[in-house]
């Protein structure tokens, strides 16, 4: 039977790797993000494969309603939600952090995702089928200096999940929250507003996971069988793993 997955932040990254992931597994596709020509690039690609692309900026949950609602009808039976756009900003200590900056990560990392999906959610619940797949953060679990409100988002995003599951409970709607580690993307160039120098650093000497690992992974999860709920995957590459906790010496 032809599947569809809604994918948001499919111009990059993750999403754009879950894109190509799907259609290599013939999956029919509805694809989010900002960038137009990006959109338009990758439905190129993706030729022969059924593709609706469109713009959209998931701070706007009015406009994620209407074009949730005005789905062409052959794009409207969602199966697999991927809530994946969302933006580290910063690395600053909190008490230096632009407070713009910190609005930012939770209108697009909590209240995006929140907006997709009130969306697509009630559809799959009234057909008693579907996947939502967010993409979550080992920054959700694990502190780190400059981490601050990126890593409160990825906690909520990690409880939300948890909860939509108690939510959901008695239907066949599944929910997995992705945590990966160190991933090369244009995460870091976001993060650093542009400096690729700084985000270069970030992955010097390092094996960092690939968008395609991520993309692997959440298809996996989607292709279990249906009675099997993963509720989250926490995914590091094997160059990462955890810090002695820190400790402030007088002198
Ligand atoms: P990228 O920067 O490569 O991709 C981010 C994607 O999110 C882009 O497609 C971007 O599209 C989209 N996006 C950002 N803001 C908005 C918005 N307001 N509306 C719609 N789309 C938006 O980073 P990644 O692929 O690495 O990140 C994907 C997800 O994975 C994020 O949620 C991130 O927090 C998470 N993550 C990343 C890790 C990493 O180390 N890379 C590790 C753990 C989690 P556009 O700019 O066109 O709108
Ligand atoms: C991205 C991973 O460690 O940069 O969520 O926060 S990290």
């Amino acid at each position: 039977m032809p599947q569809l997955a809604f994918i948001t932040g499919a111009t990059s990254g993750f999403g754009a790797a879950c894109a190509r992931r799907f259609a290599v597994a013939g999956w029919s596709l509805v694809l989010c993000g900002r960038r137009q020509d990006r959109l338009d690039a990758l439905r190129a690609e993706l030729a022969g494969i059924p593709v609706y692309a469109f713009p959209l900026d998931v701070r706007d949950g009015a406009a994620v309603k209407a074009a949730i609602a005005d789905l062409p009808p052959e794009f409207t039976e969602i199966d697999v939600l991927v809530n994946n756009a969302g933006l580290a900003l910063g690395l600053e200590p909190a008490h230096r952090c632009d407070m713009e900056d910190w609005e930012r990560m939770v209108d697009t990392n909590i209240k995006g995702l929140l907006y997709c999906t009130r969306a697509i959610l009630p559809g799959m619940v009234a057909r008693d089928h579907g996947h939502v797949i967010n993409i979550g953060s080992v920054a959700g679990s694990y502190p780190y200096p400059g981490g601050n409100a990126y890593g409160g988002t990825k906690a909520f995003v990690k409880q939300f999940s948890l909860n939509l599951r108690a939510d959901l409970l008695g239907t066949r709607v599944r929910v997995t929250n992705i945590e990966p580690g160190l991933a090369e993307s244009e995460f870091s160039l976001v993060r650093f507003k542009g400096d690729d120098t700084q985000a270069a650093k970030v992955y010097q000497g390092t094996q960092p996971l690939r968008p395609e690992d991520i993309a692997d992974i959440v298809y996996w999860a989607t292709s279990r069988p249906a009675h099997v709920n993963l509720n989250s995957i926490e995914v590091m590459p094997v160059c990462q793993a955890f810090a002695p906790l820190a400790i402030s010496r007088e002198s």
